[in-house]
């Protein structure tokens, strides 16, 4: 299975990755569906959605404070630095639909970042944004023009950053390999690019323990956790 896969990215000009949550779940950061994930806890309709925030922005911003503390303290995992390393050797685009930055973090240099940044604040009336580190003392915090400042990621019904996604696209459809990571691809649009790429002659690669909706679609479905598949990928270069 790996040689295969091996050889498949060897002979590839253009690798994207597709990441999701589960390639995080390894570095101590929930998943949203699943056994243990926050949608198994919490109603997202509840903390997801701009009608939530407005609803009770105290409850929405507790949730991404806590969220917050624990992303901020989080390291990478083998599965996020094997893909920085990979990039040493070749082009490699990463299109993540997390928001913890850990990506970023491990070295990986292009990284876009599909449902926003939980580091990163934004007015929900001025055009104030910013990245913030610090807890804020009193929930919801307030923006200069008085305001309510909001996490900068996407929530259910609203649009993805278009410029990225545009990018997104691009990159999807001039890939030679897509590797799809921890997703269980059902959020769209971010579902979507795996078929750009396969109508594009790429070979598409899953990684996640788990099937998922579009395993069938897979050229390749590596059933292991991406922390012990990733690396085996960068392997062939730095023996
Ligand atoms: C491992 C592992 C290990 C575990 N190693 N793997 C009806 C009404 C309104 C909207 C819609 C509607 N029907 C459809 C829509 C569109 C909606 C949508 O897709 N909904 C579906 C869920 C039904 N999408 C949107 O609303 C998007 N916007 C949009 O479409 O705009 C146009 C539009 C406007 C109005 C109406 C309709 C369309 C925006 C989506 C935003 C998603 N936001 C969230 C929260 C982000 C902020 C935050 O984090 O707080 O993004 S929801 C959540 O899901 C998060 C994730 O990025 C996203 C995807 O989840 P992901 O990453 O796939 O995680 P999981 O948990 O699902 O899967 C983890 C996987 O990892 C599993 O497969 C495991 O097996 C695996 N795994 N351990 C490797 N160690
Ligand atoms: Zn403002």
């Amino acid at each position: 299975m790996f040689d295969s896969i091996q050889e498949k990215i060897r002979g590839a000009g253009k690798i994207v990755f597709v990441t999701g949550a589960g390639i995080s779940q390894e570095s101590g950061i929930p998943t949203f569906r699943g056994k243990d994930g926050f949608w198994g806890k919490y109603d997202p309709m509840q903390l997801a959605t701009i009608d939530a925030f407005y609803e009770n922005p105290k409850l929405v911003w507790e949730w991404y404070e806590e969220r917050r503390k624990n992303i901020l303290m989080a390291q990478p995992n083998a599965g996020h630095t094997a893909i920085a390393r990979l990039g040493r050797y070749k082009d490699v685009i990463v299109l993540t639909q997390n928001i913890d930055g850990l990506h970023q973090k491990a070295g990986s240099k292009n990284v876009l970042e599909l449902h926003g940044s939980i580091i990163r604040i934004k007015c929900t009336h001025c055009s104030f944004s910013d990245d913030m580190e610090a807890g804020f003392d009193v929930l919801p915090p307030k923006c200069r023009c008085g305001h309510m400042l909001r996490p900068d990621v996407v929530w259910f019904g609203e649009a993805l950053p278009q410029d990225i996604w545009r990018e997104a696209i691009m990159h999807a459809q001039s890939c030679d390999v897509m590797v799809i990571v921890g997703t269980s691809l059902v959020v769209s649009p971010a579902n979507s690019l795996p078929l750009y790429a396969k109508q594009n002659g790429a070979v598409l690669v899953e990684v996640n323990p788990e099937k998922t909706v579009m395993s069938s679609e897979m050229d390749l479905s590596v059933r292991q956790t991406s922390a012990s598949a990733l690396p085996k990928m960068v392997e062939l270069f730095e023996s």
